[in-house]
């Protein structure tokens, strides 16, 4: 099924014909209720869409044709636990993992509410021990360190929130992350800590990560440099699916918690991968993380699609990137906090959506996932902006601004808050010949000087962004926000007719490297490679000094 050969799509492309070149900047002038009439509130979280290159009947457009490709149906068979994710014959429930109003959600015919909360109440009691000091290093010192060893959907996620929900952290605790199998990564994290007060949580869904595995194998080897063979379950926890490895491995498997196979990596944070966020924020601030996502589920699943914060910009992406062409997205949060925001976003969208192959196996004829990129405000202004604004692509952008900070530094705020509105502003607005003319007038420019300058410092302004505004960054704004992007990514999922939960190119990195490592570990010259990596193995060999 092909989206493409839909009335509703067609009837787009006409309407994509009639307003491609509509003027943002004249709609507003003409229309004072433009943000009233595309704005959408969910609790305290606001989506401003009016500087987008639509009118309203756009938007009644794209929700036709959501409609006519079953959207409705599609978030149904997510939220009641149908196994769509086929290529890999699971059902997709995270949903259920922040299911606060704990109402049954079968998989292949088991209610999966009673393990969820099994597994909540364990890490409930865990963090409870931990951090009144019942669960004590082997010295018989208090723990105030949590090292996450876990790579992709296992690390990404929790480290966003971990660095969001910084205001939150327990007094005495810190939460570090290591994912990289490059050795800088564990050494430097491990020179500032004390094994004594270190606890490492492990955490693979599958638990044959190579990075994963290679890490945590070098962390037990640096804690018995100063513990011994028996501490080791004081200091190591997992986090998996894999009670076997868990076991082969050394870790207790009275210390392990459990996932499951329906939840992907990439929408993991909700289960017990997010232990470091629970042992670094707490267990309360942990379950109010899971309310936020909850009350986005609630929106997604049963507002009407224009009033649906998650469907329109959904929809709003399938709009510039199937319509006007554009191939990336860029997501610019003006909190200090997110930065790692955007990394997560990147592997959530990306891993999800970057695909060129139908449910059915066909090949696609349209653009998917676009490439999803940013880091936080005002810091992008002083860097990749530029082209944003002159480039000569339509990038849509959004912009992420909490109202408050955290830390008491009022007058940044207003300074911070000035620049993102600012910048959504001049995108939309742009700046024509006769205003930078009058400007260059002022500034005492005449003639050729004048001339001569004057196209370098217009704008073209019609610059698509979205902004999501809200009071602040509390665990369940966070909760709302991470699932409000989750569920934007299924929504254009649907409307590409691709599978959101697969991930095979992640899949056949894990081989790859499986396969080069022996060649690059013995000792001979090795020719079975192309020519390219043979002579760039052979050269490793020659330059190594390990
Ligand atoms: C996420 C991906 C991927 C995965 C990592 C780690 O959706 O599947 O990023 O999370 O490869 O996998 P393990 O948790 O199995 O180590």
């Amino acid at each position: 099924m092909t989206p493409l050969n839909t009335s509703e799509w067609q009837s787009l492309e006409r309407h994509y014909s009639d307003i491609k070149y509509l003027s943002m900047r004249d709609e507003f002038a003409l229309d004072s209720g433009r943000f009233e009439r595309l704005s959408i509130s969910s609790g305290d979280l606001l989506l401003d869409y009016s500087k987008n290159r639509i009118t309203k009947k756009t938007i009644s457009k794209l929700a036709a044709l959501v409609e006519s490709l079953d959207l409705s149906g599609w978030i149904e068979k997510m939220f009641t636990g149908e196994s769509i994710n086929t290529t890999e014959g699971r059902a997709v429930s995270h949903i259920a993992l922040r299911n606060r109003s704990n109402t049954p959600i079968i998989v292949d015919g088991e209610d999966i509410m009673p393990a969820i909360n099994a597994v909540l109440a364990q890490m409930k009691r865990f963090c409870g021990k931990v951090h009144s000091g019942e669960w004590l290093g082997y010295t018989g010192k208090q723990i105030t360190d949590i090292v996450n060893i876990g790579i992709g959907g296992s690390d990404l996620g929790p480290a966003m929130i971990c660095d969001a929900l910084e205001p939150y952290g327990v007094e005495g605790m810190n939460a570090h992350f290591v994912s990289n199998v490059d050795g800088t990564d564990l050494s430097t994290t491990l020179e500032k800590l004390n094994p004594e007060t270190t606890l490492f949580v492990v955490a693979s869904k599958t638990f044959t990560t190579q990075e994963t595995l290679t890490n945590a194998q070098s962390a037990r080897a640096w804690f018995l440099q100063a513990g011994s063979q028996e501490d080791v379950a004081q200091h190591f926890v997992a986090v998996s699916t894999n009670a076997e490895a868990v076991a082969e491995f050394g870790i207790n498997t009275d210390n392990m918690f459990e996932i499951w196979d329906w939840v992907g990596g990439r929408y993991s944070l909700w289960s017990a991968i997010g232990l470091p966020i629970a042992l670094y924020v707490g267990m309360d601030n942990f379950e109010r993380l899971l309310d936020g996502g909850h009350e986005m589920d609630n929106h997604f699943r049963h507002q009407p699609f224009e009033d649906n914060i998650p469907v329109v910009m959904g929809l709003l992406g399938i709009w510039y990137i199937n319509f006007f062409g554009s191939q990336t997205h860029a997501i610019v949060p003006y909190d200090h906090s997110l930065a790692r925001f955007p990394s997560h976003m990147q592997q959530l969208d990306m891993e999800s959506n970057g695909k060129n192959t139908n449910r059915q196996g066909q090949r696609l004829r349209y653009g998917t996932g676009p490439v999803i990129w940013g880091t936080p405000g005002t810091n992008g202004q002083h860097a990749y902006f530029q082209l944003i604004h002159q480039g000569t692509q339509i990038i849509p952008v959004d912009f992420v601004l909490p109202v408050n900070s955290h830390y008491p530094e009022v007058d940044h705020q207003s300074i911070l808050l000035a620049n993102g509105l600012a910048q959504s502003e001049a995108l939309m607005k742009g700046k024509n010949a006769e205003e930078v003319r009058a400007e260059l007038v002022k500034e005492g420019l005449e003639g050729e000087e004048l001339e001569a300058l004057l196209p370098h410092k217009i704008f073209p302004g019609n610059r698509p962004s979205n902004t999501l505004l809200f009071p602040k960054l509390t665990p369940e704004m966070l909760g709302q926000l991470v699932a409000l992007y989750e569920h934007k990514v299924f929504v254009q999922g649907v409307v590409w007719n691709i599978n959101s939960f697969d991930q095979w190119g992640v899949e056949l990195g894990k081989q790859l490297a499986k396969a080069i490592l022996p060649d690059l570990e013995q000792g001979a010259e090795v020719s079975v490679h192309d020519s390219s990596t043979t002579s760039l193995i052979n050269l490793i060999k020659q330059l190594r000094t390990y």
